[in-house]
């Protein structure tokens, strides 16, 4: 006690950070959080928000280390969340009462949780219980795992991530519509993982007709998490018999689709018969407005959505602002103008109204490139 240093604290905060990790795309609405309880540089327990957002990180820790090295040894221990303690009583007793209960000495936490319901309260509790409370510690890292949670809170929208595989002429396809592959098996399996890691997947109709994709994770073993598909369906023409809504009744799947849906009754009543779910979305235009259609999506609990394409979408998304982080992959081929354009018209009438990123990192990737690039 008293003699830990602050690169004790950042390698310990590092690792609840990539613990923390584990939990994204299993636990929305929750963030996903991770606790290590640590006494004399030793850790005596770990825990990480669990599959559906509960049990929390910290009770899942107190009893790992209970277990371990028993009550007494955890009391004068310091705490490393990832997030602040809750202090409110939801399906589960607040986790700040259990760190003091426990007799724990001290927390180390990067930022404060936003949620209306511990907004302070967490770190008070625990101050006013005699616990030091560090907080700041990796905060733009901590930020970063919870960008969808702290997104959802703060703006009732999920966090936003459009990932493009194109060529080096930013196409996405052929003329004749072919686009499997563009690049390479080391690009695909990283997809995957970032699908793993979202609550859902979204795509336009007219793609979902055009590659009748499956979107779920593959080679991530039997315990991915499998997120939710949604397909923004202006008019409701997906195909009932299409792979998506076969699969409906295993993994979810969600319609969005505007007040002007053509589709007969018929239709409607056979997708939702697949296990699909319709949801309305409020507007005039006959497009379904992406903003409108990411409101539903957080208010449903999404926090991180993935949309893949195609350049329809893509467009509406850049233009309306709603992009947060583009993963963009690029192969070594040239298709030409006559290939799909990843990011279809814009309407644009000046420069100056182009959409703009800034760039993040830029990786190699099998023998493509990923640049990331960021909401500035
Ligand atoms: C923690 N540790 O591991 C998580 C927290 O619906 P409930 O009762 O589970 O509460 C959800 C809220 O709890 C969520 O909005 C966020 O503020 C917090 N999540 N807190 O102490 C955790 N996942
Ligand atoms: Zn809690």
């Amino acid at each position: 006690m008293g003699g830990t240093t602050a690169a004790e604290d950042r390698r310990w905060m590092a690792m609840a950070l990539s613990l923390a990790r584990r939990g994204l795309g299993r636990v929305a609405p929750n963030p996903a959080v991770a606790a290590l309880i640590v006494q004399d540089q030793r850790l005596l327990g770990r825990g990480v928000t669990a599959p559906g957002g509960r049990p929390h990180a910290e009770a899942q820790a107190l009893a790992a280390a209970n277990d371990l090295a028993g009550p007494e040894a955890v009391k004068g221990a310091t705490v490393y969340v990832t997030l602040e303690p809750c202090a409110h009583h939801g399906l589960t007793p607040p986790c700040a009462d259990a760190l003091v209960a426990a007799g724990i000495a001290r927390l180390v936490c990067p930022l404060g949780d936003p949620d209306p319901r511990v907004a302070g309260r967490g770190f008070e509790r625990l101050r006013a219980a005699g616990l030091t409370v560090d907080i700041g510690v990796m905060a733009a890292e901590a930020a970063a795992i919870n960008a969808g949670f702290l997104r959802r809170i703060e703006h009732r929208r999920p966090h936003l991530t459009l990932k493009l595989a194109t060529t080096l002429d930013g196409r996405i396809a052929t003329a004749s519509g072919e686009s499997r592959w563009i690049t390479g098996p080391e690009a695909r399996l990283r997809v995957h993982g970032l699908r793993a890691r979202s609550d859902a997947i979204l795509i336009g109709a007219g793609t979902a007709r055009a590659d009748d994709p499956m979107l779920d994770v593959r080679g991530f073993g039997a315990n991915a998490p499998q997120p939710v598909r949604v397909v923004l369906d202006g008019r409701l023409t997906l195909p009932a018999d299409g792979r998506l809504a076969r699969s409906a009744g295993t993994q979810p799947l969600w319609i969005l689709h505007g007040p002007s849906a053509t589709a007969t009754e018929d239709r409607a009543k056979a997708l939702t018969d697949s296990g699909a779910r319709l949801i309305p979305i409020p507007g005039d235009g006959r497009e379904v407005d992406p903003g409108a259609a990411l409101d539903a999506l957080a208010g449903a609990g999404l926090t991180r959505v993935l949309c893949e394409g195609g350049g329809r979408l893509a467009a509406s998304l850049l233009r309306a602002g709603l992009v947060d982080e583009l993963w963009l992959f690029t192969a070594g081929k040239a298709i030409g103008a006559e290939g799909t354009a990843s990011v279809g018209p814009l309407g644009l009438g000046r420069l100056a109204e182009a959409p703009a990123l800034a760039l993040d990192r830029i990786e190699r990737v099998g023998a493509d490139t990923l640049s990331v690039w960021r909401r500035s």
